[in-house]
């Protein structure tokens, strides 16, 4: 009896481990240690896009992802990695950390990506990288601007310049339309990375222009009531209200502060720089001051095409997220026709392309529709220029632009 107990567990087990085995060759996080090459499959070397297409985030996500697209054909159409095209793999981040570590690890195991472009926010990325830097497989940030992302690990970089270099010239920008604005008030998003890092910078640059900051107020990405807020900040008569937050939250803040009778001018921070802004604040959007780091009037030919080809898709002038986006994915295939002239990548193991696709990524030099950018060695974006849009709210106060301040 004892005996006969014994070997029915044995079996058992022996069944549980058989099942375990089975399902992990379906389950994302199962490691994979195949070291086949990749770039000669068919369909074309995958290239995976880790991005919000669902959730509140998507007002973001979803404009990286168009800006990749057209880089895919934009590519393929010339001729993609000496004659192998590349294959877009775009796994939905959703708004969260864990569905942003579930589709790296599906990119990186079932995929068998060649790297990532991805996440959309530096929340997720400060979650979701480190199974990439582990894995080995490059990852290019195209919306990420907090301080440390590049830092996570030598398989990280970005694209998208970070907040200590681009939301300082908002601020600029509001003194110049109003040089009397001396009272300050400051809103954050104080569960997002993104925000609490901006906040940080925005809050500097108001003590080194001898601002007064008289008051910083808090709030949840997901919340959608900001009347206390609002109101403890009018209470104090500022003459400048400065936002970092996500656009859904961002936009019912500025349509909040407006509501409540706050006429002053308003920064907002990365966070704003979509259209989909529009939809949240409509008409009460007008005059928001957004730093940016890409202009579509930037005057180089690839931007033009990029420019052009976006405007035919989408008829409106392309966004900061989706130009972002584009660079990514530029940015790997040049680095891959660079190690391709140095060896045949369908010939190379998997893991043998993903390091060198990350050696060669950072020393290169890319002439993008954000301009010529390089990397610093951790893998920062080194850009030279920045601009400031206003919001333009159309008339029918459903839609609008961001017009480039000189
Ligand atoms: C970040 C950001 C967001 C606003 C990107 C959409 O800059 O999370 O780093």
């Amino acid at each position: 009896m004892k005996n006969s107990t014994a070997r029915t567990s044995v079996l058992l087990a022996g069944l549980t481990l058989l099942m375990t085995a089975c399902t992990q060759s379906n389950n994302p996080t199962a490691t994979n240690t195949s070291t086949t090459g990749t770039a000669g499959v068919s369909g074309g070397i995958p290239i995976g896009i880790a991005l919000a297409q669902t959730s509140n985030v998507a007002l973001l996500g979803q404009e990286g992802i168009q800006g990749a697209k057209i880089a895919e054909k934009y590519f393929n159409d010339k001729g993609g990695v000496d004659g192998t095209p590349i294959k877009l793999v775009v796994q939905d981040t959703g708004g969260d950390e864990a569905g942003t570590i579930n589709a790296f690890n599906i990119l990186i195991n079932q995929n068998k990506v060649v790297g990532i472009v991805g996440p959309t926010l530096s929340q997720q990325a400060f979650s979701a990288n480190p199974i990439a830097e582990r894995a080995k497989v490059p990852v290019i940030a195209a919306s990420n601007t907090a301080k440390g992302i590049p830092e996570i690990g030598d398989y990280i970089a970005r694209v998208s310049a970070p907040v200590s270099i681009v939301a300082p010239n908002s601020i600029k920008a509001a003194l110049k339309l109003n040089p009397k604005i001396k009272r300050v008030a400051v809103f954050y998003a104080q569960n997002d990375a993104f925000s609490k890092s901006e906040t940080e910078i925005f809050q500097q640059v108001v003590k080194d222009q001898k601002l007064d900051l008289v008051t910083v107020q808090r709030f949840q990405t997901s919340d959608t009531d900001f009347q206390a807020q609002a109101t403890n900040a009018i209470n104090l008569k500022p003459d400048l209200i400065i936002i970092s937050g996500l656009a859904a939250d961002g936009g019912n803040l500025v349509r909040q502060l407006r509501e409540l009778g706050y006429q002053g001018i308003i920064v907002g921070g990365n966070g704003f720089n979509t259209s989909n802004i529009f939809a949240v604040c409509q008409a009460r959007c007008n005059g928001v001051l957004v730093a940016q780091a890409y202009s579509p009037e930037h005057p180089n030919e690839i931007n033009k095409t990029f420019r052009s080809t976006y405007l035919e898709q989408f008829k409106k002038e392309p966004p900061q997220f989706s130009a972002q986006g584009f660079t990514a994915v530029q940015v790997f295939v040049e680095a891959l026709k660079e190690v391709d002239k140095k060896s045949d990548i369908a010939k190379m193991p998997l893991e043998q392309l993903r390091t060198e696709l990350n050696k060669q990524l950072l020393v290169g030099k890319y002439d993008t529709p954000l301009g010529q950018i390089s990397f610093t060695p951790v893998g920062d974006v080194v850009q030279s220029q920045f601009y400031v849009a206003q919001l333009k709210v159309d008339p029918d106060g459903k839609n609008g632009k961001f017009v480039s301040l000189k």
